[in-house]
């Protein structure tokens, strides 16, 4: 029997009801075969990184227990991102949905078409925050704790929504 990893993926958009987008995306993620999805973190509204102009992020992080090799789950998210729509235009620009590989067990990865840990994920608010959320004992291959991370990273700009209503919520603020 092949071995299983849990691998943590980042959720982004901020085009098309981006909140929807993301709720759908979390039942495609568990749709993947070879995949189930195992955790879901609540939605955080988040100022745009990138291009001025944009509108805001609707960001999340799931945890999927996996067989699949990295590649073959990069090829999985790639196709769901591609049944959301995605067109790719500008680096860092708008999008319907984003879907980056955070983590692959305490496995790094780096080839030509995937880089894990994901290059963002120690120093994005909208990645460490969600990520904590679901996996506060996590630590990264290199052994460095997640909270360590997140202590070194302001919350500014980010927002969590409450689940039911996809509104700002006030008595689950950000750590911090
Ligand atoms: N790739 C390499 N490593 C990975 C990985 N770990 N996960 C390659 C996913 N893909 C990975 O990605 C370009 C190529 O990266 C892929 O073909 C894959 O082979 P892309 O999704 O086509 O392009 P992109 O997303 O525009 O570029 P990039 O550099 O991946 O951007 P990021 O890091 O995804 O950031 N602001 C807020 N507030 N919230 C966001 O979620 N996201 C971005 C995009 C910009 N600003 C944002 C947010
Ligand atoms: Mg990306």
């Amino acid at each position: 029997m092949s071995r299983t990893v849990i691998a943590y993926v980042g959720l982004g958009s901020n085009l098309g009801e981006p909140a929807d987008q993301v709720e759908r995306a979390f039942a495609g993620l568990d749709g993947i075969e070879g995949a189930r999805l195992v955790a879901v973190s609540p939605l955080y509204r988040s100022a745009p990184m990138g291009p001025t102009g944009q509108p805001d992020y609707i960001n999340a992080v799931a945890a999927l227990e996996t067989r699949l090799e990295p590649e073959a789950l990069l090829d999985a998210l790639q196709a769901i991102e591609q049944r959301h729509q995605r067109v790719r235009t500008v680096r860092w620009g708008p999008r319907t949905l984003d879907l980056d590989l955070l983590l692959y067990g305490d496995e790094t990865v780096a080839t030509e078409r995937l880089s894990v840990p994901h290059p963002g994920l120690p120093e994005r608010a909208f990645v460490l925050y969600p990520l904590t959320d679901i996996a506060p004992e996590l630590r990264l291959p290199g052994g460095t704790p997640l909270v360590q991370l997140l202590r070194q990273c302001p919350s500014e700009g980010i927002q969590r929504l409450d689940r039911r209503k996809h509104t700002a919520d006030p008595c689950s603020n950000t750590r911090k």
